[in-house]
């Protein structure tokens, strides 16, 4: 028998926005260890617990080597068998065509989850199947998620990824609302190891106020932690807006020669005093004017939100205030601020702007963003009957079923397809629905190229990562999926194809293109990545206003009326019911819905528990460990209460992406630790109205013992 060959790895973690280098030691097919890359210019050896189940994924029995296709047996009960490639593809080709054919594009749906921005030849050849469809009907997990960072960045830098990133290093007061990162590892703000970089912030001399309804992991590393009452921020910050202008502390610094609309917005912020915003948010009106003279008077501030703000009813509204307090207080493209980057492959230049409310969902009327509808809409659309009514539907790496509110209705929707083709290696909630279900490769066995995050990293870093293991022999990547699936669609409608060069070509491309390539002393190009797999150090973020501004005429009008407009209706809210708010929280080892089905994760106690203030429980006479129900008018769950002090009263909180209880899915272990889905209880109508976003943060429900 030959020596198995050893061999050392470098390469990046694609499972969270924090893109860790990693160090991988293979011995033929087997992994020795997975650790941190110390050389890695961005995260400097840092990873969590997620890195080591890279492997778990490559390895699980469960995962799918071959495509399947959905066999109905006479006592109702579904199995999956394995078919070849060509039967797969053209199976599911045909029901795309015939469906395009028959009922017009807008019967097909699309839905692309999470992991497609992490997945780089799924970004870049999605478009060799979806150019060929056209229709109207595409949603992703973005409306359940950062659809208002889009919108806003849109509306004031004239582009939805010009996303403002905190630049933490060279900080001394941050503020951040609605985000987790200790858990999450960040995000729109890849920035590993961040509980270090909070760390040396606040040893500095520097302050972290953290805002949120839970003392979170972060909050406990924070100068200090202020509740608020969920789905109220609007208020908070809006408050701060006032203060600010009322006080004219603002100071626009470098920003005051392309900045428009202050005037306009000190007028539409009159009637949010610290006074009323203390009743809505349960924060003092001292404290709030505390936050807005300090983060004022900060020689370096950032203000920062993320899901708990973007994901409840005013996340747009909430989003336009960070940034616009970003700006009054000059701290917007500034050392120690916000900051814009400067990616390699520069998105900002090769993507559109975005789009808003260009044409809106058929049911119930909400706007499209990018060319997509609202995911709390999908369900609607499957069944509701007329013209343009979703008959078939294709997934793309995601999970509606258990990621989307009111998940348990499109659960139900799904039976009613005529058929569903998935773009998954897995068997689960979602795409055990699927007639055919197409299984990529591995991620250890395609290269990599981090086409989304570094746009959002706190320092301009570039890395190309090799496959670690050859593609197996009858495998397909994720890309060649998309594009085997778009020639026999465009050959079955008659239309063009061109196939599209491999992604490492297209960056290859992109990098000499792109601000640091042939015309710059970089000279960045694939070979040279290739020669650091560590990757290369483009340097900190640098000020790039207003020449990197898509605004017509290069300037910022911070008077967006979308967001003025808005105001009234926060303004107007009635004052909810006596009821429970239900927030989401997220823990380090898990991963939305989908890595539930590795044991190294899921060990230890049960994190799938409804966390419950002490003076709450003491007044109900619950006890860790009751079981209660949890519900909303869409629906409830039954879950085990555990007793917090670090949840505030009137709130609770559960997880989200459990809820593997279901029947016909392959993922054995996380069927042994199957929770319940939060989003059997969130409502797809608790939305916000102007973005469309879901409001899966704030809900009111009601809670009793079982
Ligand atoms: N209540 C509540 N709901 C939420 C959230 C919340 O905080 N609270 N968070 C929201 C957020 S931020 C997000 S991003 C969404 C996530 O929502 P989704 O993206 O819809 O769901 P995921 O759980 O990420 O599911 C990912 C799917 O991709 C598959 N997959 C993994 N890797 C690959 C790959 O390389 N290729 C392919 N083709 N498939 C792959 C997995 O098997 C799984 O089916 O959930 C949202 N839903
Ligand atoms: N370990 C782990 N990491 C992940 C993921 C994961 O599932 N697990 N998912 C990844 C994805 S897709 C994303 S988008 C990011 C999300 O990254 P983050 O946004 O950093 O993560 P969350 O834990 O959702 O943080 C949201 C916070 O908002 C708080 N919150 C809820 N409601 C409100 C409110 O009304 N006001 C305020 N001020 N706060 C509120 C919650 O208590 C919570 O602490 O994480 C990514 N990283
Ligand atoms: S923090 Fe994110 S990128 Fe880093 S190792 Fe963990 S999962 Fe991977
Ligand atoms: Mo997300």
């Amino acid at each position: 028998m030959p020596e198995l060959q050893h061999k050392v790895h470098r390469r990046a973690c694609h499972l969270c926005e924090a893109i860790c280098g990693l160090v991988i030691e293979t011995k033929g097919e087997q992994i020795l260890s997975i650790k941190g890359d110390p050389d890695d210019p961005l995260s400097r050896g840092h990873i969590c617990p997620k890195a080591v189940a890279l492997q778990d994924i490559h390895t699980d029995p469960d995962r799918l080597r071959r495509p399947v296709k959905r066999v109905r047996h006479d006592n109702g009960s579904d199995e999956f068998v394995a078919i070849p490639w060509e039967e797969a593809l053209d199976t599911a080709a045909a029901a795309l065509v015939q469906s395009v054919q028959q009922l017009g594009v807008d019967s097909v749906g699309v839905y692309l989850g999470n992991p497609t921005v992490h997945n780089y030849g799924m970004m870049t050849h999605q478009g060799a199947l979806f150019r060929h469809l056209r229709t109207r009907n595409r949603f992703s997990a973005t409306s359940v998620d950062q659809l208002p960072h889009h919108l806003v960045s849109m509306w004031l830098f004239g582009h939805k990824l010009l996303f403002p990133i905190p630049d933490i290093d060279r900080s001394d007061y941050f503020l951040m609302l609605g985000a987790n990162p200790v858990a999450s590892n960040g995000s729109i703000w890849t920035v590993p190891d961040v509980r270090k970089r909070i760390k040396s912030l606040t040893a500095r001399g520097g302050r972290l106020i953290v805002i949120d309804p839970r003392k979170t992991e972060t909050a406990d590393l924070a100068s200090e932690h202020i509740a608020i009452s969920p789905g109220t921020d609007g208020w908070l910050l809006l408050a701060m807006v006032h203060s600010i202008l009322a006080n004219g502390w603002q100071r626009l610094r470098h920003l005051s020669d392309y900045v428009d609309g202050v005037d306009a917005v000190k007028a539409a912020v009159a009637d949010f005093t610290p006074a009323v915003a203390a009743q809505k948010t349960g924060i003092s009106a001292e404290t709030i004017e505390k936050i807005a003279r300090d983060f004022a008077h900060a020689n370096a501030g950032i203000c920062y939100g993320r899901m708990g703000v973007s994901t409840q009813r005013y996340g747009a509204v909430c989003q336009w205030a960070i940034q616009v307090l970003n700006i009054l207080t000059g701290n917007l493209d500034r050392e120690g601020g916000s900051m814009f980057t400067l990616p390699a492959v520069d998105q900002v230049q090769i993507t559109g702007p975005g789009g808003f409310a260009r044409h809106v969902s058929r049911v119930s009327q909400l706007p499209e963003f990018d060319r997509e509808l609202p995911a709390s809409t999908l369900a609607e659309e499957i069944t509701t009957p007329g013209e343009g009514q979703i008959r078939v539907l294709f997934t793309g790496a995601g999970n509606p079923v258990l990621s989307t509110p009111s998940g348990h209705k499109l659960e139900a929707a799904l039976g009613e397809l005529d058929f569903m083709v998935s773009l998954d290696p897995w068997i689960n909630e979602t795409t055990r629905h699927a007639d055919i279900i197409l299984p990529p490769t591995s991620p250890l066995e395609h290269d990599h190229y981090d086409l989304a995050f570094h746009v959002n990293a706190m320092r301009n870093t570039s890395r190309f990562s090799l496959e670690v293991f050859a593609k197996p022999e009858d495998a397909l990547h994720d890309w060649e999926i998309f594009e085997a699936l778009g020639q026999r669609v465009a050959r079955g409608l008659g239309l063009d194809s061109q196939p599209s060069p491999p992604p490492d070509v297209m960056m290859d491309m992109a990098l000499q293109a792109g601000p640091y390539g042939n015309d710059s002393p970089e000279q960045l190009s694939l070979s040279v990545l290739k020669d650091s797999p560590s990757g290369i150090d483009l340097g900190p973020l640098q000020p790039l206003l207003p020449a990197r501004l898509k605004t017509p005429e290069q300037r910022i009008n911070i008077a967006v009326p979308e967001c003025l407009a808005d105001l009234q209706r926060l303004l107007t809210e009635a004052d909810s019911l006596e009821s429970f708010r239900l927030i989401g929280r997220r823990h380090v080892r898990d991963c939305n819905s989908w890595m539930h089905n590795f044991q190294r994760l899921v060990k230890g106690r049960n994190r799938c528990t409804l966390l419950v203030n002490p003076l709450d429980a003491d007044r109900e006479g619950w006890r860790t460990g009751d079981s209660v129900q949890v519900a909303s008018p869409a629906g409830a769950v039954v879950v085990p209460v555990e007793i917090s002090p670090d949840i505030m009263a009137g709130v609770v909180s559960l997880p989200h992406g459990y809820g593997h209880h279901r029947t016909g899915t392959k993922i054995a272990i996380a069927n042994s630790h199957a929770g319940i889905s939060c989003n059997d209880v969130t409502d797809a109508q608790y939305i916000d109205q102007l973005s469309g976003n879901a409001a899966v943060n704030g809900l009111p429900v009601s809670i009793s013992l079982v």
